[in-house]
């Protein structure tokens, strides 16, 4: 979220987007909190009720990716489901996991908000429940249920057994239920969801404090961020076998040395486990001798054809548990060989200096929302292609694993992003620890879940977290608010680092932002609307304005710098000459002051667009028609003049 003065000093002085929302604030104010009604009980000021604590995963092995193999089998419940609105959370007492009193029929995945009219804005509990055979054969085996993302907080009940607990959506889950399965009958799941815009949660929900969009600009619903609070089941929930003994996780971390590639593979099975097994890649094949479980192994590849935008060579690994007679489990992933490491002011890919040319996306489409849409997955990769970007940012929240996948597939670089959207550091102490916690969890589980992807180039910790009110001028921001995000990301880094020490982590900083968050990271990332929400209509101004605080922030941190979000609202087929805000031609100049800003300093080592397609938010004053219009392609599509622009641009680089 811009303001107009950066982190450094900027030539003008103006009325900043923020100026302009601390004018409608008290109104606004007032109007969210009258207008909760039921669909969002908990509004503004509401104090945090108590979250439940998330049941422990049974088993990491139900984590990773599941896959069909002749040890495994896999059944995916996506399709038809049955469905309640419990908008005075009266389910649970009244066992409607057991059987819905009045249900409709929803599609898994999806999200609920297009679907049903009576159902837009609402996101307060609600009930999914099927039913599905499960195979005989599987009764030798462990079973596992895993939802692959549920927005927000969600529970899980089979046959009438609750069997896990989740917090935050993005994210997969899994519970072992083994001993669950109705053998002579179909077995029931029942799954309930909410979406509560609750201030302790991540991304929080309005707190007394006020958040970037809530009640400022009047927005409905209320949220903290610039995007729909699409609430659901989003991705697929799967049951799935795996042997008693089975492989429970797999983690893969691949260098250079000359010319050829060295794969260094942990692998854990089940407890205990002190038998042997196997590992191959591609020819190369070493003896895998686990204790207790783990076993680690180094395969070298001569001659390694290194992974990268240009050359996307993945290698098939397979691990095998054997026992000496007969193999008893395998897991197959595929494994791009190639490093990403930040030196001095430069990032690099295989040694090689790397710019990102690319957009902040979203996962948002009209009438599935948030839910998967493998369809859409392909056909936005495809015009990646077409525009000639390498890269993007999964704002504000982790994209699906399919998404994952096909990166590795393409070539595309992602800087992979938890949910930690607008973070206000002005809130008091006990939320603020809250929500470490749950970026904690947050940062665990993604890196659990995607730490083998070579397309995961950085993880990303945060988006444009605050110091102050947003409202408020950043030199208001008190210093105890700064010194409680610093701590907080030095907590954040820390982890990654202890987690994976492969990747650059970075944060995502706000104009006017405290550069000592930036200073923690490896790549300093920013967030810049000069010549939009500041010195709108003045891209000249705004691009000396960039150039300057990319020079200052250079010089102050040393480190490669990547634009994450730059870009103007433009409405597709409004034009002027010479250019004005809104219009298309506007959008094309605004960019292309940032790109010709950036071509002349090298420790530019990356451009992402805000945003790829026009995505919806709430309703507001500041949102025409609900939507976010900086896209360079509609939300359906098809490309504004900016995407012709980029692709000249970014084609021939
Ligand atoms: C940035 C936010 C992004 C918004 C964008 C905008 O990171 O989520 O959509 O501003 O205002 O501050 O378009």
């Amino acid at each position: 979220m811009p303001d107009d003065r950066g982190g450094l000093s900027l030539p003008t002085r103006e009325m900043s987007r923020r100026d302009f929302l601390e004018t409608t604030r008290a109104a606004a104010l007032g109007a969210a909190a009258l207008g909760a009604g039921s669909a969002s009980a908990h509004s503004l000021g509401t104090p945090a009720a108590p979250e439940p604590a998330p049941a422990a995963a049974a088993s990491r092995g139900g984590l990773l990716y599941p896959r069909q193999n002749q040890h495994r089998s896999v059944l995916d419940l996506s399709g038809f489901w049955q469905f309640q609105l419990d908008p005075k959370d009266e389910g649970e007492a009244a066992r409607w996991f057991s059987g819905l009193p009045a249900p409709r029929t929803i599609a898994v995945p999806c999200s609920w908000n297009d679907l049903f009219d009576d159902a837009r804005d609402y996101l307060g509990l609600a009930w999914y429940r099927t039913e599905a055979w499960v195979p005989q054969a599987w009764r030798t085996e462990r079973v596992f249920l895993r939802v692959g993302s549920a927005n927000y907080a969600c529970k899980v009940w089979v046959n009438d057994s609750l069997v896990a607990e989740h917090l935050g959506g993005h994210l997969p889950f899994a519970a072992d239920v083994t001993g669950r399965i109705a053998w002579d009958r179909p077995t029931a799941i029942a799954i309930s969801v909410e979406n509560k815009p609750l201030p302790d949660r991540v991304p929080a929900g309005p707190s007394p404090s006020g958040g970037l969009f809530a009640g400022l600009t009047g927005g409905y619903p209320a949220t903290t961020y610039d995007f729909f609070p699409y609430a659901g089941l989003h991705r697929p929930v799967l049951l799935f076998s795996v042997p008693a003994t089975h492989i429970e996780d797999v983690t893969v971390r691949t260098t250079l040395e000359g010319a050829d590639g060295r794969v260094d593979v942990r692998v854990q099975a089940t407890a205990g486990y002190s038998g042997r097994g196997r590992a191959r890649l591609g020819t190369v094949e070493a003896p895998l001798r686990f204790r207790d479980g783990a076993a680690e192994v180094s395969l070298r590849v001569s001659q390694a054809r290194p992974w990268s935008p240009g050359d996307p060579h993945l290698y098939r690994l397979s691990v095998t548990l054997d026992d000496g007679r007969r193999p008893t489990d395998s897991y197959t992933l595929d494994v791009g060989i190639r490093t990403v490491e930040v030196r001095g002011d430069r990032l690099l890919l295989n040694g090689q200096g790397v710019t990102l040319t690319g957009f902040g996306k979203h996962e948002d489409f009209p009438i599935n929302g948030r839910g998967l849409n493998v369809p859409l997955l392909v056909r936005d990769h495809e015009l990646l292609r077409w525009v000639g970007a390498n890269s993007y940012r999964t704002s504000h929240y982790p994209y699906s694993e399919e998404a994952m996948d096909l990166a590795d597939r393409l070539g595309v670089l992602v800087i992979d992003e938890i949910p930690a959207v607008s973070l206000n550091f002005r809130d008091s102490p006990e939320l603020v620890a809250r929500r470490l916690e749950q970026c904690q969890r947050a940062l665990d589980e993604l890196i659990t879940r995607d730490k083998n992807h070579p397309s995961v180039i950085m993880w990303c910790v945060a988006n444009e977290p605050m110091a102050g009110s947003p409202s408020a001028s950043a030199a208001a921001a008190p210093p105890a608010a700064v010194e409680a995000g610093t701590r907080f990301f030095k907590t954040l880094y820390e982890q990654v680092r202890i987690r994976d020490a492969t990747r650059p982590v970075t944060l995502v900083g706000i104009g006017g932002g405290p550069v000592e968050w930036l200073a923690i990271f490896d790549v300093t990332s920013i967030n810049r609307y000069h010549g939009w929400y500041s010195l709108g209509g003045r891209l000249d101004q705004a691009a000396a304005a960039l150039a300057q605080e990319l020079d200052a922030l250079h010089q102050r941190l040393g480190k490669p710098i990547v634009i994450t979000e730059f870009g103007a609202d433009t409405v597709a087929g409004s034009h002027s000459q010479p250019e004005e805000m809104w219009t298309e031609e506007y959008q094309v100049e605004f960019l292309r002051r940032y790109l010709d800003t950036a071509a002349s300093r090298p420790f530019v080592a990356g451009l992402h667009v805000w945003n790829f397609a026009d995505f919806k938010t709430g309703q507001g004053i500041l949102r025409m028609a609900g939507l976010n219009q900086k896209g360079v392609f509609t939300r359906d599509r098809r490309p504004k003049m900016a995407a012709h622009f980029l692709r000249s641009r970014w084609r021939r680089e």
